[in-house]
């Protein structure tokens, strides 16, 4: 969590911004951090990284572009400290990944005090912006937090959680969950269709709006999101036929589908909690993939990678990997070895 002291100052920095730039991660807590910071002054411009999880000299093109006086940047785990000495201007970091060593930056992250500390960044974001109580628990629950307000939430959202649970049911048993997954597949599809989407989220005053299709705008994004999960429901199907005896649930899907693949694994973990989950989609030469499991695999994927051409990393539950394809059948070996 933020200090009260550092909640002050970025709060001070955000009111005084002209014209910020929002760089924020591809995922609904990436999303709803960003949704915060930027209600409270509606000023600004956001963007997602879409590709890497990184922000490097590619993200200066939109700096030069959109000429900002302040960078924030929420949920990204990494950033080049080449972007932050080009683009000349102060940068603020709020992350819950790994923490990074960069020069001149704001950089908050709960991991630096405590390793063990799992904080979405949405969670801080409500720090800021404590106005915003549903964008913040959909922040936190989509990324496995049930956070410390959410009996206020039952309070005020009775429709969408009525009593406290665990994370697994208010995923895919409640009303909330439902809303979890309508903010991560408004994510998906055509940068046209998911920028419209972020901005008509940003000007929803109630979560009814969308779970009761209660305006136009409601409407608008519901209708959406039932076209998108109609991608989503068949290749979960798919997938479950995809279990066996193993310890392991691996789902292979290729590029000609809408990538589901965090989506997947996050849902067959809940459903398969025995098994760990490992779900990659292949795109150019490469599987991309999702790892989950109940339990700890973060040192096992490390261990895995070790000689294979790739990356990954993550939290202790949850990883993303890319493996190059050549690669993919001997880090299936390595990761079975060392789980
Ligand atoms: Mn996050």
């Amino acid at each position: 969590m933020l200090t009260p002291k550092q909640v002050k100052f970025i709060q001070d920095e955000l009111a005084s911004a002209k014209n910020p730039l929002f760089i924020y991660d591809d995922d609904p807590d990436g999303l709803c951090s960003f949704i915060l910071f930027y209600k409270v002054h509606r000023e600004g411009k956001g963007i997602i990284v879409k590709s890497a999880p990184n922000v490097d000299l590619k993200f200066m093109r939109k700096v030069e572009e959109l000429n900002p006086d302040k960078i924030f940047v929420l949920d990204v785990p990494m950033m080049e400290q080449d972007f932050v000495d080009q683009a000349k201007r102060p940068v603020f970091w709020i992350d819950h990944h790994q923490p990074q060593q960069l020069k001149k930056v704001h950089y908050y992250n709960p991991k630096i005090k405590d390793p063990s500390a799992y904080i979405p960044t949405s969670r801080m974001a409500f720090q800021i912006n404590p106005q915003e109580l549903w964008i913040a628990t959909v922040g936190c629950i989509a990324d496995y937090h049930m956070p410390d307000f959410i009996e206020q939430f039952i309070e005020q959202y009775p429709q969408l959680l009525d009593e406290k649970c665990d994370l697994p049911t208010a995923l895919y048993k409640k009303p909330i969950g439902k809303l979890v997954r309508i903010f991560s597949f408004l994510l998906k599809g055509p940068l046209y269709d998911v920028r419209k989407s972020v901005k008509i989220l940003t000007r929803l005053k109630s979560p009814d709006e969308i779970m009761e299709q209660k305006t136009s705008q409601g409407r608008y994004l519901y209708k959406r999101f039932e076209n998108i999960n109609q991608r989503y429901e068949p290749l979960l199907k798919q997938a479950k036929k995809h279990v066996n005896r193993s310890k392991i649930l691996l789902f292979p899907y290729s590029e000609s589908h809408w990538s589901f693949t965090a989506d997947l694994s996050n849902e067959l973990s809940c459903t398969y909690p025995q098994k760990v989950i490992i779900i990659a989609r292949k795109k150019g030469g490469e599987m991309k993939c999702s790892l989950r499991a109940k339990v700890q695999i973060d040192q096992a994927l490390e261990k895995a990678l070790v000689g294979i051409s790739g990356y990954g990393g993550g939290h202790p539950n949850a990883c993303g990997a890319v493996i190059k394809e050549e690669d993919w059948k001997q880090f299936l070996v390595n990761f079975k070895r060392e789980l």
